[in-house]
């Protein structure tokens, strides 16, 4: 490792940390202790050498960040992070938020929640987290409390592989959709939100692929066949075990994702208990490359039985019109 900042000001400066020789993790001074040892093609990394438990400094969090641009998500093995330090790392990265949805047993701490096999929290469905807000999370930190021995991996893909192998058409035209996602798993279907399908991401400027199979319902610019069978293949692609990393956990491990750019996923392969506590990072509005190209497809004429497939999607557009008129 070549110390080059004697002197310098942070921001200017960096430790240049290779793990293989093949591509540089640039690492502030502060934090030059840390070992990044990548994962896979796509994304993903393992960071030893840093107790999270002691970071405090704008400039360590900082530091945090840049890694998580560079490798989508973060693991950081070995750390005894107790609940109370869990939601102070967390805040240290933006203002935390509860899940809308899930139920929280820490009354003390409204933003964690908790998961538990047992009780049937086991999140094995492709999902970005809680993309049916306008304004979906940005980060998710979670620790995992109690793992199976084998099995209950997690699985991650990046949305800019995903978007980035797609052919050029089929991103021309991703690039003028927008999608609707809602809360139906949740059994709260009036929880809806309207996001670009290939999303800008407001750090790197990379477009990533942004919809997802448990939450994303309807291609809003689509008559709804044309959608269901877009957003199968889409779905489907975004899984393509070359854009992914799979995780073996331990327990006490950390792991940070960018909800911006990537999916996840738990393999429900274990049998008994299988706990994961998470913090969230508020969200922002994604912005898409151009606005949507198209007018909503909605089946034309009096409603028959076919207009089932578009019900969702008019309530939707009925409601954000009453929002409008209010405004
Ligand atoms: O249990 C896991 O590994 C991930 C759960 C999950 O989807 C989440 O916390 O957002
Ligand atoms: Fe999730």
């Amino acid at each position: 490792m070549t110390d080059l900042t004697t002197g310098e000001s942070f921001f200017t400066v960096f430790i240049c940390n290779f793990h293989n020789g093949s591509r540089m993790n640039a690492v502030p001074h502060s934090v030059q202790d840390c070992r990044v040892v990548r994962l896979a093609g796509a994304l993903g990394a393992e960071v030893y050498g840093i107790d999270l438990a002691r970071l405090s400094t704008k400039q360590e969090i900082d530091a945090i960040k840049q890694l998580l641009l560079q490798h989508l998500v973060l693991f950081f093995p070995n750390q005894n992070l107790t609940v109370d330090q869990h939601v102070e790392f967390g805040r240290m990265f933006g203002p935390l938020e509860g899940h809308p949805n899930l139920k929280n047993p820490f009354t003390q701490h409204t933003e964690l929640f908790e998961l538990a096999a047992t009780h049937g929290g086991v999140a094995d469905e492709w999902h970005t987290d809680i993309t049916f807000r306008e304004e979906p999370a940005v980060m998710s930190i979670l620790k995992m409390v109690r793992c199976p021995e084998v099995g209950g991996d997690t699985m991650w893909a990046s949305l800019y592989a995903a978007y980035e192998e797609m052919s050029e058409p089929m991103r021309s035209l991703c690039d003028g959709l927008t999608a609707l996602h809602d809360a139906h798993p949740h059994n709260r279907p009036e929880q809806m939100a309207v996001h670009p399908v290939v999303r800008v991401h407001p750090e790197t400027g990379r477009r990533a692929l942004y919809v997802n199979e448990h939450f994303t319902r309807r291609i809003v610019e689509l008559q709804a066949t044309e959608s269901e069978n877009l957003l199968a293949h889409l779905t489907r692609w975004v899984t393509n075990p070359r854009f992914t990393v799979r995780y073996r956990w331990t327990p006490n491990c950390i792991a940070i994702w960018d909800n911006r750019c990537t999916q996840h996923f738990v393999l429900n392969d274990f049998v008994g208990e299988r706990i994961i506590q998470r913090v969230t990072v508020m969200g922002d509005k994604p912005m898409g490359v151009k606005g949507s190209s198209w007018q909503p497809w909605v089946k034309p004429g009096p409603s028959t039985a076919a207009s089932r497939h578009d019900r969702q999607l008019k309530r939707f557009l009925k409601e954000k019109q009453v929002r409008e008129n209010q405004a």
